[in-house]
């Protein structure tokens, strides 16, 4: 029976800052505190997607601080838009990948995931609000772009009068007309990832007692995902999933899976007498960092791996179609693709542009420099599954992290690579860096620096195949003749001044040089960078904030 909704109309300004950026809107806590500010923008969703009704959606967040009262307003405003169900994860938690996994397996219409992913939080920290689509994907641009439009010029939003829902317990209620089921966060994840990997091999390994992991859930949202999958389903001893409890400050860290923030793991897994394997996931649980025994596995590389080796893995062995990397990824992974005789596609920053290559079946495997793997069971990267990927491939072959990756740059070559980020930059002084590399860079082709020539410099521009739209202005690319590149971008995920990214990579196949320190390696293009961008003078820094 439907019954007569108490629903307010409320009035209000609209902002002009709700721009989502990489990966959906992530402002400051304080920002999204500030009266109406998230609910402008959960009503321009509604408005964007042609209101709620008959619709079901998915709900969830990485359990940072604003995320239950968020999830209590969410709530209400989804119910007086008419949206019929919402799925909940108990507690307001669902990890990035587990929200896709749900909204795919229970055909919802959507989803918005809570979350500023690897961005610090507590009450100083940040927050963010994505909406994902029927796929399982982050939103593409010309849906947050609508959203965005939107948001410019709402005068009103429409949220419900009534209690707080009990998201803390299994079970369903109503709210208003609306159906709201509170879901076990991990299960129908756990399902699809035991379809994919073989856990009794995996299993085997990891009760023998040869064999030890550590999994640094750094108080982020895998924590009870790491536990409930490493610990009581495949068998691994407790102590092998740390820092397991989901806090809202993280512990007060960054929940950043790299050798920077992930420091405490770092000391274990280069310690004498290490675990064979560590990994950590960020605040969300679509990131993932692979180490073994006192080596550490680049993203770039352990993509490629994945590409190279994925008939170790049942869910995969039949084939894979393609993959696909973003741009400033080492090209790695372009290599094995060339010799596995598939497509490998290059696409701008941000999980959402492997969308439609997934969806048209061009593509199985794809992933990011930023710590990010994952396939076409989900439409986000997915950090347990990369760690499951990685415990298959050990499982399966009995060899030790380091002799799969060294066997791998044998096999392939080495792409040395990294990335050095500028944080917090005043906003101005990194757009004149950009504008000054803008002018430069017809004059740069030709030019020798070193022993390398410069053979082409543009800004990234990416049309998608399969809906031929273009994206411009995806960062500034330098590339040499011997394969090297220089690529500079802004993040579009941070929340104070500019972060400038440089990413840079050269291509090694000399055996004697395989194992060298991949900033050793790379010192000759790290000081072309800065000769032809000028970053120290720009930028008023000696050195990056952070190095991976
Ligand atoms: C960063 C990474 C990008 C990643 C994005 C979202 O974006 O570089 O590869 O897709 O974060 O990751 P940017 O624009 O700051 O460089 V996650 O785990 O945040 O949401
Ligand atoms: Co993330």
């Amino acid at each position: 029976m439907t019954k007569t909704l108490n629903a307010q109309i409320i009035d209000c300004q609209p902002f002009q800052d709700q721009k989502p950026g990489t990966s959906g809107l992530r402002k400051s806590v304080s920002a999204f505190k500030v009266p109406h500010y998230l609910e402008t923008f959960v009503q321009s969703i509604m408005d964007t997607i042609g209101g709620g009704q008959g619709k079901t959606l998915v709900l969830g967040g990485d359990g940072r601080y604003f995320n239950r009262e968020a999830i209590q307003i969410i709530l209400k405003i989804a119910a007086a838009n008419g949206v019929a169900v919402v799925k909940v994860g108990k507690h307001g938690i669902l990890s990035t990948p587990a929200t896709s996994a749900v909204i795919r397996k229970y055909k919802a219409f959507g989803g918005i995931i809570l979350s500023a992913s690897h961005n610090p939080g507590g009450p100083n920290g940040d927050f963010g609000v994505k909406y994902n689509v029927e796929s399982g994907g982050p939103a593409p641009e010309k849906v947050t772009e609508a959203i965005y439009a939107t948001s410019k010029t709402i005068t009103q939003y429409r949220i419900l009068n009534a209690p707080n829902v009990d998201i803390d317990n299994v079970g369903t209620h109503e709210l208003g007309n609306t159906k709201v089921e509170i879901i076990d966060s991990v299960s129908d994840y756990l399902e699809l990832l035991e379809s994919l990997f073989d856990f009794a091999k995996i299993g085997t390994m990891l009760t023998s007692g040869k064999f030890r992991m550590c999994f640094d859930a750094m108080h982020a949202v895998t924590g009870p995902y790491g536990k409930a999958i490493f610990v009581d389903t495949l068998g691994a001893p407790p102590d092998s999933v740390r820092a397991e409890v989901p806090l809202e400050d993280f512990g007060g860290g960054h929940p950043d899976p790299n050798l920077t923030y992930a420091h405490e793991l770092v000391e274990i897994m280069f310690a004498k007498n290490a675990p064979d394997f560590g990994a950590a996931s960020d605040g969300d649980g679509d990131r993932n960092m692979i180490l073994g025994s006192n080596f550490f596995v680049t993203p770039s590389d352990s993509l490629a791996i994945m590409a190279a080796n994925y008939k170790l893995i049942p869910g995969y062995a039949s084939g894979i179609s393609g993959v696909a990397r973003s741009m400033p990824t080492s090209a790695a992974v372009d290599r094995v693709a060339k010799n596995l005789g598939i497509p490998c596609y290059e696409t701008p920053t941000g999980w959402k542009f492997f969308g439609n290559l997934m969806d048209a079946g061009r593509v199985t495997l794809c992933g990011e420099e930023s710590f990010g793997t994952g396939s076409n069971h989900v439409r986000e990267k997915d950090g347990i599954w990369a760690v499951l990927f990685w415990l298959n491939i050990l499982a399966a072959t009995g060899k030790s992290v380091e002799a799969i990756v060294k066997d791998h740059w044998r096999t392939y070559g080495r792409n040395f690579y990294a990335r050095h980020d500028y944080e917090n930059v005043v906003t101005e002084k990194a757009h004149a860096l950009f504008d000054r590399l803008h002018e430069l860079l017809p004059s740069l082709v030709g030019k020798e620096y070193g022993n390398r020539k410069i053979s082409l410099t543009d800004d990234f521009s990416y049309t998608d195949p399969v809906d031929k739209s273009v994206s411009k202005n995806q960062g500034i690319r330098i590339i040499f003749d011997d394969d090297a590149r220089i690529v500079f971008r802004l993040s579009g995920t941070g929340t104070k001044g500019a972060t400038l990214r440089l990413y840079v990579e050269s291509y090694e196949t000399d055996e004697a040089r395989l194992h060298l320190d991949a900033q050793e390696a790379l010192s000759d293009l790290i000081t072309t960078a800065d000769e032809i961008a000028e970053i120290r003078k720009h930028t008023g820094m000696d050195r990056p904030s952070v190095i991976t």
